[in-house]
């Protein structure tokens, strides 16, 4: 990696100085020396006062065919237009324009799980290739246009990206499904996003074990079809080096495998379609308060603007960076900063199929130095479980990272610790990056080159990004006292979802009802942004987050809604009612328990239980499955016949159940208890 000079005019000791607090982390000056923001009064620049215009500083980092009319439409506040007027092609910023400059640099590090097998390094040239042809098979053997939507439900693997480039090449919506979710899920969404056209791959490895991946998508679209939705075709990659396609059972003039199709578009390019910027780019579900997973909608020119400058400032990539983040391409957080950010920036972006200790806890560390990232991008998932089983890997190799990031749910200081010291050598600067599936990128973090680093906070809101906490009567909670409340953000951002697909009032009622100052208003000053999450402000201005404050349970950083859970044990028979609580876990944050409750007629028996634990990975994929399944008498229940889950949750993390007076059947809390 080309470094720059070194800051010759501030010492290190200067720096420290800056920062008093004890617990603070400043940034190794040779950090700061190369990094691509250290410029501090970029947060005067983005102040409340200079939203929206200051974003045109963002926009300006990408390539327009055409510059935009108005630089925010709130004329349907609050769904906003970003950039209207614009016209852009995000596969354009991502693909042909660094051709000329980065022709045969790395675009793409495909590492396959199994270790003899070949990294596959896809360049910019040829990413550029293969998104034409697969663009123009796209377009002339499945017939998509703009707007139409097409579902991707493939595992993390080069097509993928080049499937998602492709597809807004053409300005078509892509929703891309998380590989391990199960063939219903994928069924539901294609269902919602009104999908004719399913991509798929024959199958993946993880854990060493060869996975069949298609024969979920026979259940999504037979599933889909039950619903009302049909299904015309179903593309299948091969996995790379093709050889696992042999059995894979075909439906004759639905099913089609691309490398058989594609070979009649060899060659064949695709103009990018000139897109209005706030053109939909792709619809990301996530789990929230009711059963139905909502689908957001993420704008073209926006999204892309904001994606970008937050992989430059805050990942701080540089074209000559090898950079590996290691979540899932069907996450927000793949889609943001595996895909959309880093390849906007020219970056080589590392792509790794399989799990972080397979074969061994030295695998991560391994990839690191073979490929020479040094930029590492995970979760706190991940960091406890290499920590667990491999605390002194990292020192056995021999890489360099200088940036770091943790990111989908609280980072515990003692962990974040072991990640500075040991996994970055206490070299590296590291984000604690917060945020969300709606809201495209990061709404807090460091800016790494500018701000100290503190263990276990987020840190203030971006730059353009004015987080308020408020109380449940609307009053802000001043920051420094210690007091948690609702975490909200005051100003709409480019990268902020457009609305529901297909449910604007969910998108308004959901988000923005909670704090709206006045229903009628067109002023964004009105609509406070409402994340769900609980939050505490420092002094300084950093944020501690806390967890969620609806019914979403974060496992392992994934979101799963407990109506979706509890839909799915629903599903059993026997199964009269369920209420699902999260409990503590060491590696995986918090973990689901299962609380379900027989018919009448039924015994309960360990088949019963059983069946709850295949029906919650059928529905739902096997991040679902429960801790435990705990087949109670009677769930505890408010007068009004509410499922008081604060006392299961209790009973669940060995807590205090609290007062129980208030319950219509106090004496169900005491059965149970002897269950535990
Ligand atoms: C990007 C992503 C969003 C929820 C969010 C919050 C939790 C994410 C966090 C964090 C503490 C962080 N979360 N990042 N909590 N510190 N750095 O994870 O999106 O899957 O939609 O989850 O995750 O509770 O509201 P998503």
């Amino acid at each position: 990696m080309a470094e720059k000079p070194e800051m010759t005019e501030v010492s290190e000791a200067q720096i420290a100085s800056h920062w008093k607090e004890e617990d603070y982390y400043p940034p190794t000056l040779k950090f700061v020396a190369q990094a691509n923001m250290t410029d501090e009064t970029i947060y005067d620049r983005f102040s409340l006062e200079n939203v929206p215009d200051c974003f045109k500083e963002y926009a300006d980092l990408l390539d327009w065919y055409k510059y935009w009319d108005e630089i925010l439409d709130t004329s349907d506040a609050p769904c906003y237009k970003w950039f209207k007027g614009g016209l852009i092609n995000a596969s354009y910023n991502c693909v042909d324009r660094h051709l000329a400059k980065n022709r045969n640099k790395t675009a793409i590090h495909f590492v396959p799980e199994l270790e003899e097998e070949r990294v596959d390094h896809v360049t910019y040239q040829e990413l550029w290739v293969r998104v034409n042809e697969f663009a123009a098979l796209l377009q002339d053997f499945c017939g998509l246009k703009a707007g139409d939507r097409v579902t991707l439900h493939m595992p993390m693997s080069a097509e993928l990206p080049i499937t998602m480039l492709a597809l807004c090449r053409l300005g078509v919506i892509h929703s891309q499904v998380f590989g391990g979710f199960s063939g219903k899920s994928c069924a539901d969404r294609i269902v919602d996003s009104g999908s004719e056209v399913l991509i798929t791959m024959d199958a993946y490895y993880r854990g060493g074990k060869l996975l069949d991946h298609k024969i979920k998508a026979d259940e999504a679209v037979e599933e889909a079809t039950k619903q009302g939705q049909k299904v015309k075709k179903v593309l299948v990659w091969q996995r790379y080096n093709g050889k696992y396609s042999a059995e894979t059972p075909m439906v004759e003039g639905r099913d089609f495998f691309v490398n058989d199709v594609l070979k009649k578009y060899y060659g064949k390019r695709v103009e990018p379609v000139k897109m209005p910027a706030e053109a939909p780019l792709f619809l990301m579900y996530t789990s929230g308060t009711t059963g139905k997973p909502k689908g957001c909608q993420h704008g073209t020119g926006g999204y892309l603007a904001y994606v970008t400058a937050t992989s430059k400032y805050v990942q701080d990539i540089h074209p000559e960076d090898v950079y590996w983040c290691m979540a899932d391409i069907g996450w927000i957080t793949g889609h943001s900063y595996i895909v959309y950010g880093p390849l906007a920036l020219a970056a080589s972006t590392v792509i790794y199929e399989g799990i972080p200790n397979y074969p061994d806890a030295g695998r991560c560390w391994r990839i690191a130095q073979d490929l020479g990232v040094n930029i590492f991008h995970t979760a706190p998932t991940a960091i406890r479980a290499l920590r667990k089983i491999g605390p002194d890997e990292p020192a056995k190799y021999n890489y360099d990272f200088k940036h770091m990031t943790t990111v989908g749910e609280p980072i515990e200081p003692e962990v974040w610790k072991w990640y500075y010291h040991v996994v970055g050598k206490g070299k590296a600067a590291i984000v604690d990056t917060w945020w969300q599936t709606e809201t495209g990128g990061f709404l807090c973090s460091t800016l790494p080159g500018i701000k100290a680093m503190k263990p276990g906070s987020a840190g203030p809101g971006m730059p353009g990004i004015h987080p308020i906490i408020l109380d449940d009567e609307g009053k802000e909670v001043p920051s420094g006292e210690g007091k948690a409340g609702n975490i909200c953000i005051q100003n709409p951002w480019p990268g902020m979802f457009q609305t529901i697909w297909g449910d604007r009032d969910r998108f308004v009622r959901q988000y923005f009802e909670r704090y709206c100052k006045n229903p009628n208003s067109k002023d964004w000053r009105d609509w406070p942004y409402l994340t769900g999450d609980a939050a505490i402000m420092a002094d300084d201005g950093y944020v501690r987050i806390l967890g969620r404050i609806d019914d979403v349970i974060n496992v392992s950083g994934h979101r799963l809604g407990t109506k979706e859970l509890e839909s799915a044990a629903l599903v059993v028979e026997e199964i009269a009612e369920a209420a699902v609580v999260p409990v503590k876990h060491e590696i995986k944050g918090v973990e689901p328990d299962m609380y379900v409750s027989l018919k009448p007629g039924y015994e309960a028996s360990d088949e019963i239980a059983k069946k709850v634990q295949k029906a919650l990975i059928n529905e739902i994929g096997p991040i679902a499955k429960a801790r435990k399944v705990w087949i109670v008498p009677d769930m505890p229940k408010t007068r009004s016949g509410k499922i008081m889950r604060r006392i299961l949750a209790a009973i669940s993390n060995g807590t205090d159940v609290g007062d129980t007076m208030t319950l219509a059947n106090p004496e169900v809390v005491e059965a149970i208890k002897k269950m535990a």
